[in-house]
């Protein structure tokens, strides 16, 4: 199997074709989950796994299924090679590597006529950003059980549009039930999105865990009031007293004794005007930590400190849980297995954490699964900017085609 290889030239096509679509008038890359953006993704993607010979299947949640098998294995439980391929909003165009790269892998061990034991199927779960429907990693967490189907399909979005309705409306409100294919094993090939494997000039990761991921919506009633006649002691502010809860978790987090991460990326006044003091700031945190007593020590500390700031800002603060899930550890053997796949082919690799949730942490609660990072450029990710080399995006695509087929051997 060590003479099997991808085509490059055809999977960097295929990143960069899909990385034409779903872009807004101002040219950014806005494939949020199933908006018309995501729907041109979609149907590019279905095209792509049809013109590959694959049967297409997609569940209740969206989640879209290239499966490739044949009257000796249909059986067996399959080996599935996933990811995503919604986007946040101005992202980059490397996002959807690992869903393209499964295709890929599949296309080329078909071509050289190798006869997998079991059959290999490529998965894109439904919004994995999370940017207009909460919690992230929806699809693949409703997939592995994780959330009733109803409930994700009811969830209403930032711009008030409900999930079941916009996946009727776009053409992919399946009908498979999610969790219909019980994966053998599950491995998700996905850029960095850190500066780890760049800085350390290695080619590959071999992500052994993920993460904890926290995310709340905070919402402060102040009083809205005059500018200019109010005085400061007499003052009531929502914006100042989302200030401070901003600085204090950005603070707390940078003394953090470990690799604590904690970010506020949207935030809303009301009544949002130049001389009228905020009567409501509603904003979102997204806490981070490898180590899940910890993490919830920082989800504690924002609370004791929520408390004192709606005393002394004489505010009234509620908050909203949008996402909750604990650190995962994947699977000794796979991470191994690409290990071994890695050094076999003379690519460097290392052992390391996701900083990133990824759907594979959600597919972990109902198979075996690991990852496979490639370096991104300068670290970057959910920017324009975003980049990875043709040689790393290739080295990568052939280690999941070497693990997918050995997974799929026997
Ligand atoms: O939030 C995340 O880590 C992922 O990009 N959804």
């Amino acid at each position: 199997m060590s003479n099997l290889t991808i085509n490059a030239d055809r999977l960097i096509g295929h990143i960069e074709e899909l990385g034409r679509l779903g872009r807004d008038g101002q040219g950014r890359l806005v494939r949020v989950a199933a908006s018309d953006m995501d729907r041109l993704g979609r149907d590019r993607l279905v095209a792509w796994l049809q013109e590959a010979g694959l049967d297409v299947a997609v569940d209740r949640i969206g989640n879209i299924f290239g499966i490739w098998k044949d009257d000796t294995n249909a059986g067996q439980a399959p080996v599935m090679l996933g990811s995503h391929i919604d986007t946040v909003i101005d992202a980059g165009i490397y996002g959807c590597y690992g869903v393209l790269a499964g295709l890929e892998a599949i296309e080329s061990l078909k071509e050289a006529g190798f006869a997998p034991a079991r059959p290999i199927v490529v998965a894109a779960f439904t919004n994995e950003e999370g940017v207009r429907y909460a919690p992230d990693m929806m699809g693949s967490l409703v997939y592995a059980g994780g959330l009733d189907v109803e409930e994700a399909l009811a969830t209403v979005g930032t711009d008030g549009s409900v999930l079941g309705k916009e996946l009727e409306r776009i053409g992919y409100a399946g009908p498979h039930e999610p969790g219909f294919l019980e994966p053998h094993a599950y491995v998700e090939l996905h850029v960095e999105q850190g500066p780890v494997l760049e800085r350390e000039g290695i080619a590959l990761g071999a992500v052994e865990n993920l993460q904890g991921i926290s995310w709340q919506r905070i919402t402060i009633e102040g009083v809205a009031n005059h500018a200019g006649t109010t005085p400061m002691a007499m003052r009531s502010d929502a914006g100042v007293a989302a200030a401070r809860a901003i600085v204090f978790l950005a603070d707390r987090a940078a003394a953090s004794p470990t690799p604590t991460v904690a970010t506020v990326g949207t935030i809303a006044f009301e009544p949002n005007a130049i001389d009228v003091i905020p009567s409501r700031a509603t904003f979102t945190v997204d806490l981070r930590d490898p180590d899940e007593a910890r993490l919830g020590e920082e989800e504690a500390a924002l609370a004791a400190f929520l408390r004192g700031l709606a005393t002394s800002a004489n505010v009234s603060i509620r908050t909203e849980r949008l996402a909750r899930f604990a650190p995962v550890t994947f699977d000794p053997r796979i991470v191994s297995l690409i290990e071994d796949c890695a050094l076999a082919n003379s690519f460097s690799c290392r052992r390391m954490t996701s900083g990133a949730g990824h759907d594979a942490q959600m597919i972990a609660r109902v198979a075996p699964s690991a990852m496979i990072f490639v370096p991104s450029r300068d670290g970057i990710s959910h920017n324009p900017a975003e980049f990875t080399a043709a040689g790393h995006l290739a080295a990568g695509a052939n280690i999941l085609l070497g693990v997918a087929a050995r997974l799929a051997a026997d």
